[in-house]
């Protein structure tokens, strides 16, 4: 009854790890797999299909229950529905429990699971042990789930479904019901006619802009500036109020409106003084905050108002700076100014937009001509990879180094699709999200760029069975250890050996044997024309894992980035100049 109402509620894709307890879910998803009318993953360990069920979700926008037996394989679930919790991503948890009479005895792999994820999910339910009595209620159980995961009172998230199974786990349905009679259990658990779900999920209409705030961006003068996370809504509708405005767009590759004609090097600009006493007099910040710092900080220092959007109202604003917080839906919001604007016209001239353009170009040509030359570094390797993926590619940047290398160093481009665990910015997980986002894009390239720790930490999802049938690539940016730290205070505060053994870590692993050992594919690169070569050559490859590492030196790295900061701030002052 479960399977057949999530596939009426849309499902396409379930994730499964072995286990007794989940018997009765995993037969009924393998026969729903084995008659074609559901893709069945199956992963060896819970935390690696927690973040699996996640990369499909990010690929589909819709839930795929992960299922699991009782026990701690509940609580391997945690991180992937954190990272769903704050990243709003839809994600359905199934995990099977021991009957009530086996809690608080000592019975084997029996632990409280029910609220084990505490609030960080959007609906829990423990119907109990199937039972004749309740069996009127399952298929609304099965329904609303999968309604609740993709945002049913509220922003999609993660569901939690506890579900106890007393033994026999295999048998008949109606053995397991018990003597009904009559044939009832059928008649209880029949579904609404011609395939419907039991629930339809009808979600609020548009969120519409309030008319104050349309006014207040229409109304504003030549110098806004339109700032761009992860959860923008529709770059149409962003940059059509950029054109209605004059005002850049500053576009985070999370935003999915970094094309042509944004403001990519941020980061860069706002380093250098000429453009961080530039002063907006309106900043419109739609989604996420980015990953820069430089950007967060500069923002919050702002003597102008900021109006922060978000679908969902949530305060994604560290600095605490917007006067105005509006819930709407950010394309409806740029549609309806971009309008008003438009009426308003003529603007002012285009000099703010302009400065903000020539230095945006003088910074590209900047970080170009830096990272001239065949050498690898971390930079170079983010822009590289980043302009020659092809269109239709959708990249995941690990977070650490990889999430901020792409956000800083690649330039503006049309036809991929960037993705990032930011919800929680773990470092966990990351291999694995990558595998379901490729388990779900038909024949479109997948890329996941990460850190040698990130890849050593989620290795052990290269086991599943899952990972045998991807199309995948994983570029592996192995410094030896964790990068991100060097860039930190405690790189220069901390005695050198203690910097090195609590956050440098090296740890001299072989991350190319170690890929190998999973049977993947893999490629040591040298230089950036043996990226661009391995990236192109992998679609005459056919499918497969392909593993391409890179070896860089963590304690350069620092230095490289500073680099291109500097030569970044001398191009900008000299175009601004002219
Ligand atoms: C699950 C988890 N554990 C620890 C951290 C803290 N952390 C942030 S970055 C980082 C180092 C990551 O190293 P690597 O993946 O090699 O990337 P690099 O810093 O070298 O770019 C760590 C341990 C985290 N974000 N998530």
């Amino acid at each position: 009854v479960l399977v057949d109402e999530w596939q009426r509620a849309g499902v396409t894709d379930a994730v499964a790890c072995p286990g007794s307890r989940s018997t009765p879910l995993l037969v009924a998803l393998a026969e729903c797999a084995e008659r074609g009318a559901l893709r069945l993953h199956v992963l060896l360990d819970e935390r690696a299909a927690g973040f699996f069920a996640l990369g499909l979700a990010l690929a589909t926008g819709r839930p795929a229950p992960v299922v699991t037996t009782s026990g701690t394989a509940a609580a391997e679930l945690h991180p992937a529905v954190l990272e769903a919790h704050h990243a709003n991503v839809p994600l359905l948890v199934v995990t099977a429990d021991r009957p009530p009479e086996a809690h608080d005895v000592g019975a084997p792999q029996t632990v409280r699971q029910v609220g084990l994820y505490g609030e960080a999910t959007r609906w829990e339910a423990n119907p109990g042990v199937p039972e004749l009595a309740s069996a009127g209620s399952w298929r609304s159980i099965a329904s609303r789930s999968v309604a609740e995961a993709a945002g049913g009172a509220s922003r999609p998230g993660p569901v939690h479904l506890n579900l106890a199974f007393r033994e026999p786990l295999v048998g008949s349905a109606e053995a397991v019901l018990g003597q009904a009679g009559d044939g009832a259990p059928r008649t209880v658990t029949a579904g609404r006619a011609e395939g419907a779900p039991w629930h339809r999920r009808r979600p609020p209409q548009e969120l519409a802009a309030p008319a104050e705030v349309v006014e207040l961006l229409a109304g504003a003068g030549e110098r806004g500036l339109i700032v761009a996370g992860a959860g923008s809504g529709s770059p149409q509708a962003l940059w059509g109020l950029s054109m209605a405005t004059g005002w850049p767009v500053l576009a985070d590759p999370l935003s999915g409106a970094r094309l042509p004609g944004a403001i990519g090097a941020a980061d860069a600009l706002l380093r250098t003084a000429a453009v961080r006493d530039w002063e907006p007099e309106l900043v419109l910040r739609l989604g996420r905050p980015w990953a820069s710092r430089v950007l967060v900080e500069w923002l919050a220092s702002l003597d102008c108002p900021q109006v922060l959007v978000d679908r969902w109202g949530i305060w994604a604003a560290p600095d605490r700076a917007p006067a105005e917080v509006v819930v709407a839906d950010p394309a409806a919001l740029c549609a309806e100014a971009a309008i008003r604007a438009e009426a308003k016209l003529p603007r002012p001239g285009q000099s703010w937009a302009g400065r903000w353009a020539r230095a945006e170009m003088a910074a590209q040509e900047a970080i170009d001509a830096a990272l001239a030359g065949p050498a690898l570094s971390e930079p170079g390797i983010a822009r590289a990879l980043v302009a020659s993926l092809p269109v239709g590619a959708t990249l995941l940047a690990s977070s650490s180094m990889p999430v901020r290398d792409v956000e800083w160093w690649a330039r503006p481009r049309e036809g991929i699709s960037v993705v990032s665990n930011r919800g929680a910015n773990g470092i966990d997980g990351v291999l694995s999200t990558a595998l379901g986002v490729a388990s779900a894009s038909d024949g479109d390239r997948v890329v996941v760029l990460l850190g040698d720790l990130a890849f050593l930490y989620d290795a052990g999802a290269l086991a599943a069975p899952a990972s045998r049938s991807v199309d995948l690539t994983v570029v592996v940016v192995d410094n030896n250890g964790g990068g991100i730290f060097g860039f930190l205070p405690q790189a220069t505060s901390q005695p050198r050996d203690r910097f090195e053994r609590l956050w440098g870590t090296p740890h001299g692993t072989d991350a190319l044997a170690v890929a190998r050992g999973y049977g993947a594919a893999v490629r040591e690169l040298t230089d950036l024309p043996s990226l661009r070569d391995a990236i192109g050559a992998a679609s005459e490859h056919g499918a497969g894992l392909r593993v391409l590492v890179a070896r860089t030196d963590r304690h350069a790295n620092v230095a490289v980035h500073e680099r291109l900061v500097s030569a970044v701030a001398e191009a900008v002052e000299v175009a601004l100049r002219t």
